[in-house]
């Protein structure tokens, strides 16, 4: 065929771009190359990731790095299922990316024929872990079921959306012409009713509390105005983790793993949760919240106004229009924060409380944000030393910490600090990972190469699966299955073609994550935590 003729592959991909998706993640086999005829003169990058489960994490960093939304392209079957994790990552944290898969022959679809990547049902599968899981049989379908997995990704809350075609159609000639999809409509103004009651209660709360989640990124400002007027304090999820900035007297930081600040939520009169399913995913030890005073909640999602945490007064609207609204009316006036001590004092008692070892990771996380200018980015792994930087990586501006909080994937960190460098190429960013976690996708490390990606990646070695060792001492629990061989790093490092160093002191650590940030190429910085000791 020659490479002007339209098929329904390139009108696929042509939709993509018109839509704004300029990066897809992927790896092609034999059910999907006709996705890619064309793709040399499309509007539309292919980046070869290692495994599918990699080319959903990067597409996830993208999103979270960049704020618009990459593609991944899978075959039918294994690269369905191996990107599912990715996706049911991204679909907890409220991020989008868009899955193009490949589904086998229309004729064979549910018949158990036994061919190639045959899953019973691939789409109900998807439709359990996508936002939405579309599904063609005809061609005339697709432009409908793209548009829905576009109001999807673009929706106030948006999740992944995975679009299938069966391999018969996807290089079948067609007239279908890419059309650019107009945008959602955006939330509703919050209730003027619902507004008047939230500021009567402020006005009378002599201990009001803000708890602000990823949907309140944006409304930093306000909420730091309210916060200031109401004399009150702002806890944040690890999604919106310096979305009001960290010094502030107000902003106690993600901090609700930390009992004491869980004590001071449990004090509150009135607690505003503002874009948050205050999930147990933030508490650590505990699962849920002793909220005694009134609870406002304000989400576009209307699913989080009334779930187990139910509302005394539920606001359906947008959090930065909602709390600006709120801030506008309120005089400024005297609470809690005057008489109990601002953000500096309570976060001085939550530190009061760590061990040498949490401490020692604390000095690692000043390092490395030394070794970062001010807009640099961290994306973390499930480790020790993330679940402690959630916290305590000093964050000024929302943006600079990213982590798997929600759905908690081992993996994470290297394909998502690669998919937003991919997506910002300029700004300054590393990978956090675990000596165990790292493992999981340590492949992507050839696609940083390949890239030639300035792009640390900081390997916390404790040589164990540090949390779940010290969980299991704390419950009695003989250490089974803790201790794993690790590789040589290093060498590994090396034998892939990126740099490599072995460091031993936060000193070390912030001049070898400085070096990598110089230099083009990925460094692989293996901190032996044993050797880190306490600021
Ligand atoms: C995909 C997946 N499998 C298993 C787990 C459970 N898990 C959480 S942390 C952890 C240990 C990780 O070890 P490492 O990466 O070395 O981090 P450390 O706790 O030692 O800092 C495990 C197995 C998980 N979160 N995700
Ligand atoms: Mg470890």
């Amino acid at each position: 065929m020659p490479a002007s003729a339209s098929t329904i592959g390139r009108y696929i991909v042509e939709t993509l771009a018109a839509n704004g998706i300029d990066t897809a993640f992927g790896i092609p086999g034999v059910h999907n190359i006709e996705l890619y005829r064309g793709l040399e003169g499309a509007q539309l990058r292919h980046v070869l990731a290692r495994h599918e489960q990699g080319a959903g994490f990067a597409a996830d960093g993208y999103a979270r790095a960049t704020g618009r939304c990459a593609a991944a392209f899978v075959i039918s079957g294994p690269g369905v299922t191996n990107v599912l994790t990715a996706v049911a990552q991204a679909y907890s944290d409220s991020v989008p990316l868009l899955v193009i898969a490949s589904a086998p022959l229309r004729a064979s679809l549910g018949q158990a024929w036994g061919v190639l990547h045959e899953l019973r049902d691939q789409r109900a599968l998807a439709g359990q872990v996508f936002g939405y899981a579309g599904g063609v049989r005809d061609p005339a379908e697709l432009p409908g079921e793209l548009r829905k997995a576009f109001a999807v990704l673009r929706a106030p809350r948006p999740r992944p959306a995975y679009v299938e075609i069966p391999l018969d159609l996807l290089g079948a000639a067609t007239t279908l012409q890419a059309e650019r999809f107009a945008p959602p409509p955006p939330p509703a103004a919050p209730p003027g009713a619902a507004l008047e009651q939230a500021r009567a209660w402020l006005r009378e709360a002599q201990r009001p509390m803000l708890v602000l989640g990823g949907g309140a990124r944006p409304a930093g400002a306000a909420a730091r105005t309210l916060a200031e007027a109401l004399d009150g304090f702002i806890v944040t999820t690890v999604a919106a983790k310096g979305c009001v900035p960290e010094s502030h007297p107000a902003q106690l930081g993600a901090s609700l793993q930390f009992r004491p600040i869980q004590e001071l939520i449990s004090d509150a009169d009135v607690v505003v949760a503002a874009g948050t399913e205050l999930s147990e995913t933030e508490l650590f030890s505990t699962t849920r919240l002793a909220l005694r005073g009134r609870l406002i909640r304000i989400d576009v999602d209307p699913a989080k106004l009334d779930d187990h945490y139910a509302a005394a007064l539920r606001i359906g609207a947008d959090a930065a229009t909602t709390l600006g609204a709120l801030a506008a009316e309120l005089p400024r006036r005297q609470g809690w924060r005057s008489e109990i001590g601002d953000a500096a004092q309570q976060r001085a008692r939550v530190e009061a409380g760590f061990d040498a070892a949490t401490r020692a990771r604390h000095a690692a996380l000043q390092a490395l944000r030394a070794a970062l200018p001010a807009d640099g980015a961290v994306f973390s792994d499930m480790t020790q030393i993330a679940y402690l930087g959630n916290y305590a990586f000093p964050a000024e501006r929302p943006g600079l910490w990213h982590h798997p909080a929600g759905y908690g994937t081992l993996g994470y960190a290297l394909p998502a600090a690669l998919g937003a460098k991919v997506g910002q190429p300029e700004r300054p960013l590393l990978a956090l990972a675990g000596d165990f976690g790292v493992q999981f996708t340590l492949g992507e490390l050839m696609t940083a190469v390949e890239l030639d990606l300035t792009l640390p990646l900081v390997v916390w070695n404790n040589e164990a699966l540090g949390q779940i060792r010290d969980d299991m001492q704390a419950a009695g629990i003989a250490p089974i299955g803790v201790h794993g061989r690790n590789p040589d790093f290093v060498a590994l490092a090396a034998a892939c073609g990126a740099a490599a160093t072995r460091v031993h002191s936060p000193a070390q650590l912030r001049d070898a994550v400085r070096a990598a940030l110089g230099r083009a190429g990925p460094t692989l910085v293996e901190a032996v935590a044993a050797d880190f000791r306490p600021a």
